[in-house]
């Protein structure tokens, strides 16, 4: 097997029921593995919410570590749209030409870097500073704080021992609690500034809820963004052949990321509380019981998908699920595939091939299912053009 393969451990499951079941700290969640199911399931929010306790719709659960609402992500309509109609314009700043530019600066850089090196640990030494990095456009603030955000490794709640980590959760709250302190003090143009000017409902956000929204910010696009860079950068690897079709057919480079994002799916699944009893595929769903909308089974649906295992860069339908669907459909999207868009372009370019040196899987335990979700580290030597 390929050190970039990535086996859907959801395929029997997913055929025969329908549903896979996982426990998680004693809240037990039934999960849903087909597309039509998932899609279903997501659009009938007052049934299956995600206002629920916060931190209780992730999996794991983050109920013991944060009592922080997520917004717009924990909140159901209507008051989600309120919030998203306010916060969607910025999340839609990579579409113009000036971030763009700075995007692909970042990532020029970082390249630069690593390519003085011999070896490259991809998942510290270049997804995670470029991420980082990144994430300075997206809220608009100094490019030197991402230096601080490094240090904190690769994922906030998460740490090498232990699912949940409320120690470094708190690293993170005292740090965004004091930068709404100083975009209160000093207003600039930065997502914070924005936040603390803005009104919903006819009223000012309070700082609980700029809490919530940067909490998101930062939390919901980190590893994910992090295992998505790597996971690709592992593919070219393996797959030099695709490396030089792009260079030679860039048109297919929006699709080829849509396909990667489909096949190596970062978020495996998302909750929800049900308000009701219920069901699903035949299955009784008790009221104020947990589902979760599996957003890589899905993406693997063979019903959906034509050889749903493969890669196919320049893949013709491509439904998938991989940023959610419906209402709660990610909020970062448009900055993830301007990422993923920009880092294809500068690889073409500035790479002949990849070459694997040592590599550990990360993998995901949900039950009675194994899923690869990246790489704990990845070491290459980059040859350069
Ligand atoms: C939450 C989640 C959002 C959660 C769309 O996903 O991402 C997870 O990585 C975080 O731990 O708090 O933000």
């Amino acid at each position: 097997m390929k050190k970039s393969e990535q086996s859907d451990p959801f395929a029997t499951a997913r055929v025969e029921t329908g549903l896979g079941f996982m426990d998680d700290q004693n809240d037990p969640v039934t999960m849903v593995l087909g597309l039509k199911d998932v899609r279903k399931c997501a659009h009938n929010w007052k049934t299956y919410q995600s206002g629920a306790k916060p931190g209780r719709i992730v999996i794991p659960s983050e109920v013991n570590i944060r009592e922080t609402r997520q917004i717009p992500f924990e909140v159901d309509p209507p008051e989600h749209k309120t919030y998203r109609d306010l916060i969607d314009p910025w999340f839609k700043r990579p579409l113009e030409a000036d971030y763009q530019e700075q995007l692909t600066a970042i990532i020029e850089g970082v390249f630069n870097d690593v390519l003085q090196q011999p070896e490259t640990e991809v998942v510290s030494q270049l997804a995670l500073v470029l991420q980082s990095r990144a994430l300075t456009l997206l809220l608009n603030t100094p490019m030197s704080d991402s230096e601080t955000w490094i240090n904190w490794g690769t994922h906030v709640f998460r740490s090498d021992t232990t699912a949940l980590d409320g120690d470094k959760a708190a690293i993170l709250y005292d740090y965004i609690e004091a930068q709404i302190e100083r975009a209160e003090q000093s207003p600039g143009n930065d997502l914070y500034s924005l936040l603390l000017q803005s009104k919903v409902m006819g009223k000012p956000m309070t700082k609980e809820q700029i809490k919530g929204v940067m909490i998101l910010t930062f939390a919901g696009g980190r590893d994910t963004v992090i295992n998505m860079v790597t996971n690709t950068i592992g593919y070219f690897a393996e797959h030099p052949e695709d490396l030089h079709r792009l260079r030679d057919e860039p048109s297919i480079i929006n699709k080829s990321v849509e396909e990667l994002i489909r096949y190596f799916s970062p978020l495996t699944q998302m909750g929800r509380v049900a308000t009701e009893d219920a069901s699903i595929c035949e299955h009784a769903v008790k009221a104020d019981t947990r589902i979760s909308l599996c957003w890589a089974s899905a993406n693997r649906d063979e019903r959906v998908f034509e050889n749903p295992n493969d890669v196919v860069l320049d893949r013709k339908l491509n439904p998938h699920v991989a940023f959610g669907f419906g209402t709660h459909n990610c909020l970062g999207a448009t900055h993830a595939r301007q990422i993923l868009q920009t880092l294809l372009s500068v690889m073409i370019n500035k790479l002949d091939s990849i070459a694997i040196v040592d590599s550990k899987d990360n993998i995901e335990t949900l039950g009675e299912f194994k899923r690869k979700v990246g790489f704990d580290h990845l070491t290459v030597q980059f040859k350069q053009r």
